[in-house]
């Protein structure tokens, strides 16, 4: 029989690589892996709406039927909160940050950014969606945790995450040594490794972009897509268009082909749409580690300045050529002067 590693064998044996870590980073990866897990059986379910009752409505066991972000978001903040290893969570779903003040969480070292269930407009349409999360030791010292914790750069990050539940169900993350990628065996309900250390290739042939709304790309935007669009022997183009309009999904076959994920500035999103703390810093980080690059055509996105929970950013993440050469683009065609301030 072949020798399968979980990820909480695997969460143990990495410990030895933080000499002073008594365990607590463990315990909270470990809990998001079982809220994972609860969230990945009810999007499974989602096609059993008509059976079930569609959400908002009672279903046959006289239950009220919830919209799964809010089940994926409940699932989250309980299944931290009760592990008692983080003193406060930001989410997508909450305006404001939740202070898990009982007598363990109170004075624990980490706060949790996510967004619960990205891309959720997806589940009619059974289409994959996901779970991002980021973990950053607090500044504040002790007592609940404070909005100004959130607020670091995205370098400070200790470890970061998604989850996707897509034709099996995945995790992948990282604590800053590398990316590795566990699919959740359902038959003994574990994740298993299955990617180990996962490298992005350098560069490659896929750009994901919504087209749609290439009228309100920035210049820079815009010369880079006809880039991609002619034709070259040499350079293999025309590169192919993949975009599944599900963050996650997009990132991670990326990740795994190698790819430019671009969502710039656009007429609906002058800021651009994506939230700098619970969705660009986590998958820049990943990306990084993984040999890739992420900016928002100009910077490194794990150094900007954040000042709000749910400040967006433009974001051009993937193989580190790729994200270069939109760079150039950008710099030459639309100028510094288009950054977001
Ligand atoms: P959400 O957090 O509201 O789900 O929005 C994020 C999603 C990403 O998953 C996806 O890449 C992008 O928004 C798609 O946006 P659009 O439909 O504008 O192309
Ligand atoms: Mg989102």
């Amino acid at each position: 029989m072949r020798q399968v590693t979980t990820l909480g064998q695997f969460i143990i044996e990495k410990q030895a690589d933080f000499p002073y870590a008594k365990g607590e980073l463990s315990r909270l990866l470990r809990d998001i892996g079982i809220a994972s897990k609860i969230v990945n059986r009810e999007v499974n379910k989602a096609g059993l709406a008509d059976i079930l009752g569609e959400a908002g409505s009672i279903n046959v066991q006289g239950e009220s039927v919830k919209k799964l972000d809010v089940f994926a978001n409940e699932q989250f903040i309980a299944a931290l909160s009760l592990g008692g290893e983080c003193c406060a969570i930001a989410s997508e779903e909450n305006e404001d940050i939740i202070i898990v003040d009982n007598k363990q969480s109170r004075n624990a070292k980490y706060v949790v950014a996510m967004d619960p269930l990205d891309g959720s407009s997806n589940i009619d349409v059974n289409v994959s969606v996901g779970t991002i999360f980021s973990i950053y030791r607090r500044t504040s010292l002790t007592g609940p945790g404070t909005l100004e914790d959130f607020l670091q750069h995205g370098t400070e990050q200790v470890a970061a995450g998604y989850v996707i539940y897509g034709s099996s169900c995945m995790m992948v993350y990282t604590t800053g040594k590398g990316v590795n990628g566990f699919t959740l065996d359902p038959s003994i309900g574990e994740f298993c490794l299955s990617h180990p250390n996962m490298q992005t290739p350098k560069t490659a042939k896929t750009y994901s972009i919504n087209e749609g709304n290439y009228v309100h790309f920035p210049d820079g935007v815009k010369k880079y897509i006809k880039y991609c669009q002619e034709e070259d022997a040499a350079t293999s183009r025309p590169y192919s268009s993949r975009y599944i309009g599900s963050g996650v999904a997009d990132i991670h076959r990326n990740l795994i082909t190698g790819g430019i994920y671009m969502y710039p500035t656009t007429a609906k999103s002058p800021k651009g749409k994506l939230r700098l703390l619970y969705e660009c810093n986590p998958l820049a980080f990943i990306t990084e580690q993984a040999g890739g690059k992420a900016t928002d055509g100009f910077r490194r996105i794990m150094e900007l300045e954040i000042s709000e929970l749910h400040q967006r950013t433009p974001l051009f993440l993937g193989s580190a050529d790729m994200v270069d050469m939109a760079g150039d683009y950008m710099k030459k065609y639309s100028g510094v002067d288009a950054a977001i301030k």
